[in-house]
């Protein structure tokens, strides 16, 4: 899954693709290096970003969906929001990427009412306050429950078992070490029974390990795409298409354990 931020202030490609067409640009890039949907965002999620307004998150994704699903890209619109839903799902999306795991009222519904995918995520806390000293007593359950409850609310809500994809949320409400240990224990979120998405790319978890900055960490997230994987991942987000394919294409050769 290619990273495709539309946003002004996104940790890492925050401003580059404003522009639907630089935006275009971007997505059949991706496409072109390996990857196999573009995840359309118009609100940055990192620590401390201000929530966007429905209106104005709209009028940064929909062209550039509209314009990928012109060329028949499979579409993955990264929102919370249920009216950004809709209107991309209409615009040709099929895939919902949903940071607050359709917490917010009405998400449900819009999914239930289509056929689209959907990415439930683990976040704790918002965007807001995620970071202010987030406590668990084991990471790794603590997410996997979560993950589970959410999983039944939403297959009892009518959505198919198949359509929906689990993710811990790497960064979201997590330090270094909780997100370390949740790396270290990603296979056990196997036994929830649906495949696994991974979005470690360029992440300040890997700045810290690294002293990088956000730019310059492409091999730490290739190589942290690839422990994803070999942990049980079945989708890595990431922002480095090509570097993350060729990573990717070498575990393929050797074999993963799993
Ligand atoms: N991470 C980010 C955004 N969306 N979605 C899922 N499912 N999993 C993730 O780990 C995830 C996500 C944050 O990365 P990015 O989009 O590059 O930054 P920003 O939120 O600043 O736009």
């Amino acid at each position: 899954m290619g990273v495709l931020n539309t946003t002004p202030d996104s940790f890492s490609d925050g401003g580059r693709f404003l522009a639907p067409a630089a935006a275009l640009a971007q997505g059949l890039r991706m496409l072109d290096e390996g990857a196999h949907i573009v995840d359309v965002g118009g609100e940055s999620t990192r620590p401390g970003a201000e929530p966007v307004p429905e209106e104005e998150e709209l009028r940064r994704v929909l062209p550039v969906v509209e314009a990928l699903a012109r060329r028949d890209v499979p579409i993955s619109v990264d929102t919370m929001k249920p009216g950004v839903m809709a209107r991309a799902l209409a615009a040709g999306a099929c895939l919902i990427n949903d940071v607050n795991a359709l917490a917010a009222p009405g998400a449900l519904e819009v999914v239930g009412a289509s056929d689209c995918a959907v990415v439930l995520m683990h976040c704790k806390g918002t965007p807001q306050t995620m970071q202010a000293d987030p406590v668990y007593a084991d990471v790794v359950a603590e997410v996997r429950q979560f993950l589970r409850q959410r999983l039944d609310l939403v297959l009892a809500a009518g959505v198919g078992k198949d359509r929906v994809l689990l993710d811990p949320g790497f960064g979201f409400g997590k330090t270094t070490e909780h997100n370390l240990r949740l790396l270290r224990g990603f296979s056990s979120l196997s036994s929830l029974d649906r495949p696994l998405l991974a979005g470690l790319s360029r992440k300040s978890l890997l700045g810290k390990i690294t002293g990088l900055a956000v730019s310059d960490r492409v091999v730490a997230s290739a190589t942290a795409a690839v422990l994803a994987v070999q942990h049980g991942a079945s989708v890595v987000r990431v922002h480095d298409v090509a570097a993350t394919r060729d990573a990717l294409a070498v575990l393929a050769a050797v074999g993963s354990n799993q």
